[in-house]
């Protein structure tokens, strides 16, 4: 279990549990911060404090990456693949053997439905393990003969081998699915981790530390450090030279940020970041699939998925149906605390976070939009009012240049625009900067084959969203990231490819 501990100061309410002592893992040991910082979490949904972190300094930075280079040399690089692999499953089953544990430390941090976490998060986490297990047992490398001046000839074939230690970087939205999802190949490569998770999320990537010794992972294999971007944890783990790869999911100002970080050494790093993703509705589409499809892609995990929708065009004769059809949908989303079987939404990750999203409420109308239904902040019950909620929003009537329509808001909101021609719409899905995914909602399969092709983002969905074989190639174009990953994706960032002659 997590460390929990009483401590003198108790949270807001007499009967909240009690305080958790989340510290870092590093070598297979718990520690806490040899300078005694640590932060506060709060819970999204009531407000109050829930954890205290241990912040990583430098000290435990260098801890933790010389750990990782250690194991390197020991046990965990000696293993066949086919014991790494097995070692994974474990981890999975592990993961799956304290399914409830892990459900109760994501919901607490991120104030998310258990609904979504117990179908969502906690499965697809424990599933990123087997699934690169096996990526990596069933990869097949190349083999060349060739001639040589004196007829014998030579052949060459390639290997992979670990990068060496990765630093993975990641964001609170999606917390133990999007770390497993690199720290899964990473390992299943043979390479060691630190892991610094969102100082939003601490939880889940800690008691996967209880996880990864349970199973006999070797010490030092997977650590954990707490803290913040700059001047903090993550500035001083992309810095570290014994760090060999960064890989970060994130908002793409921080990307900029990592990859300068990584010049120093000229480390490789992939980055998967923000959108601004398109949905095109044309009018042939079935649109009770296309208002549920769009319904999820705006408002699943209360809009903060990197893949969700914020920008949604319709074809004019559907248009109005298909805006009043989607407030409808939107209105009888159900606010409340997770554990509720009713819940549909929760509230955003932070107050902080909150006033990020509700200074765009607030633009829009500025800039003249027409406020369908939300855009504000709903009245909740006694004890969640200093949770962070807001009304799920729907705008219209917004010019194509509007910061609205252009910047990444990552809430429970988009904006309706409709449209005439097929090149008008792909033209205005791709005037963007970013270009991660977009969905396409038609029954015209010529049409969905040709828009496709079309679109810039790494992702394209046809009559679905969010629908995700974890062995396709997941990334985005433009400004919302650099490099795949996903299936062997994965292992061309995770491990070095080295050719190797023999001259017969
Ligand atoms: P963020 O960029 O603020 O933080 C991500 C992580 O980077 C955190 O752990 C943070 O502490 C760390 N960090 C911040 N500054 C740093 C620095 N200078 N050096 C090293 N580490 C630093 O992102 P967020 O707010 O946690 O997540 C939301 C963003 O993530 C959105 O923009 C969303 O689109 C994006 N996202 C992208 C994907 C994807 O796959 N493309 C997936 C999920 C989220
Ligand atoms: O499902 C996945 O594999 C994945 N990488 C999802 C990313 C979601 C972003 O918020």
């Amino acid at each position: 279990m997590l460390d929990v501990k009483r401590k003198s100061e108790q949270p807001a309410s007499p009967n909240a549990p009690p305080l958790k002592d989340i510290k870092n893992f590093i070598a297979g040991e718990f520690v806490a911060a040899r300078s005694g910082r640590s932060f506060d979490k709060s819970s999204p949904v009531t407000g109050a404090l829930i954890a205290r972190v241990a912040e990583a300094g430098e000290p435990e930075i260098d801890a933790a990456v010389q750990a990782a280079r250690a194991a390197l040399q020991g046990p965990w690089g000696r293993i066949t693949p086919a014991e790494r692999g097995d070692l994974l499953y474990a981890v999975a089953n592990e993961i799956n053997r304290r399914f409830d544990d892990f459900l109760q430390a994501e919901v607490a941090d991120t104030g998310k439905p258990v609904s979504l976490a117990r179908h969502l998060d906690i499965p697809r986490g424990a599933a990123n393990f087997k699934v690169f297990a096996d990526t990596i047992k069933n990869d097949a490398t190349e083999f060349f003969e060739m001639s040589t001046p004196d007829g014998a000839g030579a052949i060459n074939y390639a290997v992979r081998r670990p990068v060496g230690v990765v630093a993975v970087i990641c964001p609170w939205n999606l917390p133990l699915l999007l770390m497993t999802w690199k720290v899964a190949p990473a390992l299943a490569c043979g390479n060691t981790v630190v892991v610094k998770p969102s100082e939003e999320t601490p939880q889940t990537a800690t008691l996967l530390g209880e996880v990864m010794n349970a199973v006999g992972v070797p010490k030092g294999v997977y650590n954990v450090v707490h803290g913040f971007g700059p001047g903090s944890a993550g500035e001083f783990l992309t810095r570290h030279p014994g760090v060999n790869a960064i890989t970060f999911t994130g908002e793409t100002k921080t990307g900029a940020a990592i990859m300068k970080a990584a010049a120093d050494g000229a480390r490789p790093v992939s980055l998967e970041m923000g959108g601004k993703n398109p949905a095109i509705v044309f009018a042939d589409c079935d649109l009770d699939a296309a208002i549920e499809g769009t319904m999820r892609s705006c408002f699943a995990n209360a809009g903060q998925v990197c893949l969700g929708t914020e920008r949604v065009y319709v074809e004019r004769p559907l248009f109005e149906k298909f805006v009043a059809a989607l407030k409808q949908r939107a209105e009888k989303l159900k606010l409340g605390v997770p554990e509720e079987a009713s819940t549909t939404m929760g509230p955003l990750i932070s107050i902080e976070h909150r006033n990020k999203v509700l200074s765009y409420y607030r633009k829009a109308v500025d800039e003249g939009a027409t406020v369908v239904t939300g855009g504000g902040v709903p009245s909740m019950p006694d004890g969640l009012s200093q949770g962070a909620w807001v009304e799920p929003t729907i705008w219209t009537g917004l010019a194509d240049d509007a910061a609205t329509v252009t910047e990444e808001i990552f809430g429970p909101c988009c904006h309706i625009a409709p449209f005439d021609r097929e090149d008008d719409v792909v033209m205005r899905a791709n005037a963007s900067g970013y270009g991660l995914a977009a969905a396409i909602w038609t029954s015209n399969l010529t049409r969905a084959h040709r828009v496709s092709a079309r679109i810039e983002a790494g992702i394209v969905w046809v009559n679905s969203w969010f629908l995700r074989d974890l062995r396709t190639p997941f990334g985005g174009m433009k400004q919302s990231g650099i490099g795949r990953e996903g299936g062997v994706h994965s292992l061309e960032f995770y491990t070095e490819l080295k050719n190797i002659c023999i001259k017969l």
